[in-house]
Formats: structure tokens, C-alpha cells, sequence
């Protein structure tokens, strides 16, 4: 039996409307994440959510750095985009989105802790100097294809897509429950593309449920 996990990343208050990063329509990915999961959940799928979760002296922050967000600058010999402070550990912009029905959500990863690198993939740092847990829970789980969707398609979500095919996944990303930044105007766009060169899938969620 191949086994399937719906993987959300990053449904948090800080992406969405009002948040610290808020990311345009990021709340509608959260209509589009509950459909999937009442879907997946009805197949025996494994629900898997991220969060981002930043020490408040996060080198990626800004603030921290002294500097304009959404600037540029090197983080531990890498390029860094500056943020405005987000996602704080415990804080409610770091909460998953209310609205998402996190009861049948079976695990929780939570990437970002070390302040002195970025960690946009849920499998690994920006580095790739330190796994999560992710990959060990979806290997005990005998996980062969991933579901991706949510915030922020040209960031978290594109770099958790690439290292999941790295790592072996299949895998398939719902277009209509990513938003992006777009710090430059094609960046979700590009992401996208970027991501079925790679070898994902490309569904809207209406193409995955029937
Ligand atoms: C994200 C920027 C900074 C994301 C996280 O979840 O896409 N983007 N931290
Ligand atoms: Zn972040």
C-alpha cells in the first residue's frame, strides 16, 4: 500500500490577514487545507502541519540585524532575505490559523529554532546542516507521497518541495492552496515552475479530490 501524507506548511497567524509577514490571500489556503484534510483523513492519509518557529533573536528578523526588512544581507555565509519579526516562539502569530481544523492534524513539526540560520524547507536549515523530524516521522510512517500546500509558495513551500524530492517523495503540490510573497512580481510563478522541473506534480485541489 503506498502511503499518503498531507503536508501543511506553515498555516500561521503571522502569514495570514493582520499578521507580522502577512503574506496576500494567505487565508484562503486555509478553506482549501481543511477540504484536504477532511479528504485524506476519509482515506487513511497521515495530516502533517509545520510552523514556523523563530527564537525572538532570530538572525533572520530585521530588528535583530539592525536593518530595512525585505532587504538583503548574508546569514551565516548565505543569502538572507530580512524579515520583519515573525512567527515568534508561543507568541499567537506563530499559532496555526484558528480556522484550521487542527484535530485531525496527527503531528506538528516546528523549524527555524536556531537564530543563527534560516529554515525555510521543513526537512532541513537553510544549510542543510540540520535535519527536523519530519523525515523520520514520515519514514516510520512508510510515507511514499507528499500533499503540499499552504505559505509561502516561494519560500517555505518550494524549499520543503525541492528536499522532498531530494529526499525520495513524490510529490504533489496544490497550486490553489499556495500564496506567495512575491517580493518581485513572478516569484510564485517561478517557484512553481521550478518546483514540477524538479519532478513534483502540479493539481488544484478540485483535480486532487476527484
Ligand atoms: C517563510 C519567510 C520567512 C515561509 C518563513 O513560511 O514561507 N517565509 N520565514
Ligand atoms: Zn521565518
Amino acid at each position: 500500500m503506498m502511503k499518503r501524507a498531507l503536508l501543511l506548511v506553515d498555516i500561521q497567524n503571522d502569514f495570514c490577514a493582520g499578521g507580522a509577514l502577512a503574506v496576500p490571500e494567505g487565508d484562503s489556503t486555509v478553506d482549501v487545507a481543511n477540504r484536504l484534510i477532511s479528504f485524506c483523513k476519509a482515506h487513511g492519509d497521515a495530516i502533517v502541519a509545520t510552523q514556523d518557529w523563530h527564537p525572538a533573536n532570530h538572525g533572520s528578523f530585521a530588528s535583530v540585524q539592525r536593518t530595512e526588512p525585505f532587504s538583503q544581507g548574508r546569514l551565516d555565509g548565505l543569502r538572507q532575505t530580512w524579515w520583519p519579526d515573525h512567527c515568534v516562539q508561543n507568541s499567537e502569530g506563530a499559532q496555526l490559523h484558528p480556522l484550521l481544523n487542527t484535530h485531525d492534524v496527527d503531528a506538528v513539526f516546528q523549524k527555524g529554532e536556531n537564530p543563527l540560520i534560516d529554515s525555510y524547507s521543513a526537512f532541513f536549515d537553510n544549510g542543510h546542516r540540520q535535519k527536523t523530524l519530519l523525515d523520520d516521522w514520515l519514514y516510520r510512517n512508510e510515507t511514499k507521497q507528499l500533499v503540499v500546500l499552504g505559505l509561502a509558495t516561494d519560500y517555505c513551500v518550494k524549499f520543503t518541495v525541492l528536499d522532498a524530492l531530494t529526499l525520495g517523495y513524490e510529490v504533489i503540490v496544490i497550486t490553489d492552496g499556495c500564496r506567495g510573497v512575491n517580493l518581485q512580481p513572478q516569484d510564485s510563478l517561478k517557484a512553481f515552475q521550478t518546483m514540477s522541473a524538479a519532478g513534483a506534480t502540479l493539481m488544484t485541489q478540485a483535480d486532487f479530490i476527484c
